[in-house]
């Protein structure tokens, strides 16, 4: 590779990266392999979004064979059969009465629609003074202006300027005493969390609250599984004030859990649902918001307007993401792998768990595939050492995520116990070496 310079890489360290670079050239099932034609073991699905492994043929040929029918149609005024046709699979993933379905490109796309669907949906219905839009502390809804409004990630917003006003945020989950090495949903604190929100509406009055968005378990910053009873907890506190409830499953959606989704997983009933990454195994870029047949039915009831809702993408529903997604739900469905990942979830938990005594670790969390090792920071120079253990695993042939000093694991729900077992060893390894 000659030349770097052109590429202004996302979230990098651009710097750094150009004079060190980690190419990544082929990918099959489990594995990459590396510019340097080493196999590399993915305990990240990419970026948390090859769920079913890489390469899959069926998706791959579903492609290609729309590809070649038509490349593109448009969906303003226009249509074409296959998002109808995926959207309706879709919908019967989706839990409860989340059936109608508005198409994006990406998680942080899902983010924004999904808020401006809530705003324009409680005008619709004749609350317009709720405006008011409720996140959390430490959440990730993507790099849209409304995502990193109600995100609580301060470097993603620090440098953009006002931002949307009428925003606030719930503290987040994580760090209450005696949930330290939980595994699965930790025991405390969760109905104490979750009434910071009685708090807010304290503050704001539930008349101008117009919805909460959160993820079930916060992916991002760390792996932050929320403790017993604090999402049904959200939910009640939601119902009781006429509040909207939004989920951002970009992460914990199809399967990650071992559930179609968190919502699933918990047992809570969201009004809207936001998803990418899974929805087409991350081969061609869609993300997509469900919301209950209660909202869609206010806009086709209520709009004084012919055009229902003023938002939309030029590739609102592309047909090769189409295809892709198609293909993709095919794959979840004939080989159960949702179900597999909970049967996957024990053998999981403890092998992730067995790292309690590796050096550095502080904490460890985890919840259906995902891990989150955290690591003591070393003195003044927060997220190093993390780093080292990233660059060690890629060296030793495993890819891995770090976020701050904490990694965070989500292998394919096709992985192998002996995967896991290599991660893990893998893993090990690169902490006893890192000072
Ligand atoms: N919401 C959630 C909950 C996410 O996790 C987004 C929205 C944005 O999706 P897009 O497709 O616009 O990136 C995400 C994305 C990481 C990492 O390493 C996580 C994401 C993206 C990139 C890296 O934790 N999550
Ligand atoms: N900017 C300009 C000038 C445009 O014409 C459009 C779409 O037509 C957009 C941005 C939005 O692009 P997209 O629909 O791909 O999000």
């Amino acid at each position: 590779m000659d030349n770097l310079d052109s590429f202004w890489m996302p979230f990098t360290p651009n710097r750094a990266f150009k004079a060190k670079p980690k190419l990544l050239a082929a990918a099959s099932g489990m594995y990459y392999t590396s510019h340097d034609n080493r196999q590399i073991l993915d305990a990240t699905s990419g970026l948390w979004c090859v769920n079913a492994g890489h390469g899959r043929r069926q998706i791959t040929e579903a492609i290609q064979k729309q590809a070649a029918v038509m490349d593109f149609a448009p969906t303003f005024n226009m249509g074409h059969p296959l998002a109808f046709a995926f959207t309706e699979k879709l919908a019967g993933f989706m839990p409860f009465d989340l059936r109608r379905i508005f198409l994006t490109n990406s998680g942080s796309e899902a983010a924004d629609t999904a808020l401006k669907i809530a705003l324009s949906y409680q005008r619709m219905r004749g609350q317009g003074a709720k405006t008011r839009l409720i996140g959390r502390e430490r959440a990730y809804h993507g790099v849209g202006f409304g995502g990193i409004s109600v995100g609580g990630i301060v470097r993603n917003r620090m440098t953009f300027g006002t931002l949307l006003t009428g925003v606030d945020h719930l503290p987040h989950t994580h760090g209450v005493p005696g949930n330290l090495f939980s595994k699965g949903e930790p025991e405390h604190g969760g109905t104490d969390l979750a009434d910071a929100l009685e708090r807010i509406v304290a503050l704001h009055d539930a008349s101008t609250i117009a919805a909460v968005i959160v993820e079930p378990v916060a992916g991002s910053t760390g792996v932050l599984v929320p403790p017993k009873g604090y999402l049904q907890r959200l939910r009640a506190i939601c119902d009781k004030h006429d509040i909207l409830l939004i989920f951002d499953e970009v992460i914990t959606g199809f399967g990650r859990l071992g559930a179609a989704f968190g919502a699933d997983y918990f047992g809570v009933r969201p009004d809207m649902i936001c998803m990418a990454k899974g929805i087409t195994n991350a081969a061609v870029p869609m993300g997509a918001v469900a919301v209950s047949n209660r909202i869609y039915d206010t806009f086709m009831q209520a709009s004084e307007t012919p055009i229902e809702l003023f938002h939309g993408y030029t590739y609102s529903g592309h047909p090769l993401a189409c295809a892709a997604g198609i293909a993709t739900l095919g794959i979840y469905e004939d080989e159960g792998l949702f179900a597999r990942a909970a049967s996957l979830a024990g053998y999981w938990q403890e092998a992730v768990h067995s790292l309690r005594d590796a050096r550095h670790v502080v904490d460890i969390r985890n919840l259906g595939l995902v891990g989150g090792i955290e690591l003591e920071p070393r003195a003044g120079a927060a997220t190093a050492r993390a780093l080292e253990v990233f660059d060690r695993c890629y060296d030793k042939g495993l890819l891995i995520r770090v976020t701050g000093d904490i990694i965070a694991l989500s292998p394919p729900l096709i992985v192998e116990k002996a995967e896991i077992d290599t991660m893990v060893a893998t893993i090990r390894e690169a902490l006893q070496e890192t000072v």
